[in-house]
């Protein structure tokens, strides 16, 4: 199968990092499609960002359906213009985000979050509550680390979200973590082992679920809100199968 993960941002060098984690996790006989949006912002830290980065997303996703892929991911944990990409999509979207959340609350009865700056909280925690995790998620943390600290070398960003999910771990109780940004995604392992719980890397769980969604024949539903956008004018039906 064919898998497309889109980093809706400008940022080349995070988008390496987001593949190379992508095919580390896929099955032998998965294609990471890895693509940037050259006409996002360089990242993306609160609202502003995230509809800055809409078109150029929703453009890669278009290139993708052109091109037949099994599946979409959006390499944005803030799952950025999901729905409007579940809408124009064929095939399953998955955002890392809510793929994040979905694992680790398979494997822990609370977790916490730790994401880079603090303006993404409350869009994590909207996130949160818009898929029915809210109450599993004990709290959404920001290491203030900038997202493209986590693409300078010598840089502490690992030191900063390392602390903060030790404090997750004390305060929270947190049983697991959820890494909140897709530049964080070369840290879970050490992480995991640094802390002695898991640490979830939303990008591999990404490539799982869309995997594990094209394997079973699934697919966005097409019948309410996410069904293709409507020709305008006169027309009722969808312009798009
Ligand atoms: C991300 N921003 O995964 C988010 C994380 C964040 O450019 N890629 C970005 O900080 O909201």
């Amino acid at each position: 199968m064919r898998i497309q993960i889109v980093n809706p941002n400008s940022t080349v060098p995070m988008t390496e990092k987001i593949a190379a984690a992508a095919r580390l996790a896929a099955a032998a006989g998965t294609e990471i499609l890895a693509a940037t949006s050259l006409a996002g912002p360089p990242s993306i830290q609160g609202y502003h960002d995230g509809a800055l980065a809409l078109p150029g997303l929703l453009a890669e996703i278009g290139r993708g359906k052109s091109d037949g892929v099994g599946a979409h991911i959006i390499a944005c944990f803030d799952d950025t213009g999901l729905d409007a990409a579940r809408s124009l999509a064929s095939a399953p979207v998955i955002g890392i985000g809510e793929a994040g959340y979905h694992l680790a609350s398979l494997i822990a009865a609370r977790f916490s979050v730790v994401t880079t700056l603090s303006c993404s909280i409350p869009i994590l925690e909207d996130n949160l509550r818009r898929y029915g995790l809210a109450a599993r998620c004990v709290r959404v943390r920001a290491s203030d680390v900038p997202v493209l600290a986590l693409e300078e070398p010598g840089s502490d960003a690992r030191r900063r979200i390392s602390a903060e999910i030790a404090t997750a771990i004390a305060e929270d109780r947190a049983e697991a973590i959820v890494l909140g940004c897709a530049g964080m995604a070369d840290l879970a392992a050490a992480l995991a082992r640094e802390h002695g719980i898991p640490v979830v890397d939303g990008v591999a769980a990404a490539v799982k679920l869309a995997e594990s969604l094209v394997s079973l024949g699934l697919s966005t539903s097409k019948s309410g809100g996410w069904a293709f956008p409507h020709a305008k004018g006169s027309s009722v039906s969808p312009v798009d199968k």
